[in-house]
């Protein structure tokens, strides 16, 4: 069970922000409402909502996800793949610091960005993309093996982070999308394969028993709910033309 989450102001630069969707400029305005329905649907599913001030310097800063990993026997900052991206962990670890007595962090030159990391269970899957490298994930899974907690990298190339096309809703049951439907660390799952017309669904958040969804994907909504799952929908569209999916505008713990 989740009881709390980070989320993080969007700032007026997200308009600058890395992109490689072609879906145009997001509005800042939408953003700022789908952004609070965001946070309306994290409490709806009972957690307490701590929303941290937007960051003009970091126009990717309310994607939160992926400047730090939350467990729930420890916390560990990332290092970003993305160079832009790297002085936002300074910026989280104020934040989190008022929940983690002891934090933890990827002090090699080796890089991680958690988009890439899938909890499940006691397990890390660790997607080595453009933004996460080898060097930095086997920092991680010696991390994480101090506190019995293990991890394994998983070869990807098609995706910007790994959770672009995986997403964990506990119970066995895994969303894939395109190379991650076939790919063999997953054979062992329940897997629901999202069509390519809804692969942005692919990014779909399990909290505490109800799956928030990206809105306006009827199918994975529909797979989703034969799974016996509750949903809520969430307008993402300002987010989707930044790649930024459902999961990386929280930190949940
Ligand atoms: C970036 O390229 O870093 C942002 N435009 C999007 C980050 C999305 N984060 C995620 O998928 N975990």
């Amino acid at each position: 069970m989740f009881t709390k989450a980070l989320v993080r102001t969007p700032c007026r630069s997200i308009l600058k922000g890395l992109t490689q969707a072609n879906l145009g400029l997001p509005n800042f305005d939408i953003a700022c409402e789908q952004h609070q329905d965001y946070i309306n649907a994290l409490q709806e599913c009972g957690l307490q909502v701590t929303e941290l001030p937007a960051l003009e310097d970091y126009p990717a800063s309310c994607f939160v996800e992926d400047v730090a990993l939350l467990t729930p026997q420890c916390a560990i900052l990332t290092s970003p793949g993305a160079e832009s991206r790297r002085g936002e962990v300074q910026h989280i670890e104020e934040a989190i610091k008022l929940f983690y007595p002891k934090i933890e962090r990827i002090n090699s030159n080796g890089h991680v960005e958690a988009g890439d990391i899938m909890m499940v269970d006691n397990h890390f899957c660790i997607g080595l993309s453009e933004r996460t490298d080898p060097k930095g994930a086997a920092e991680l899974i010696a991390i994480l093996g101090k506190y019995n907690l293990t991890g394994s990298m998983v070869e990807m190339s098609e995706l910007l982070h790994l959770k672009t096309g995986l997403s964990y809703l506990e119970d066995n049951n895994l969303l894939t999308f395109g190379e991650m439907h076939s790919h063999p660390d997953f054979k062992s799952f329940n897997r629901i394969q999202i069509d390519k017309e809804e692969d942005y669904a692919a990014n779909s958040v399990w909290i505490n028993g109800t799956v928030l969804v990206p809105k306006g994907f009827p199918k994975a909504l529909n797979a989703i709910k034969q799974l016996g799952y509750k949903t809520r929908e969430v307008a993402m569209s300002e987010f989707q033309k930044l790649d930024g999916g459902l999961s990386c505008l929280s930190l949940r713990f």
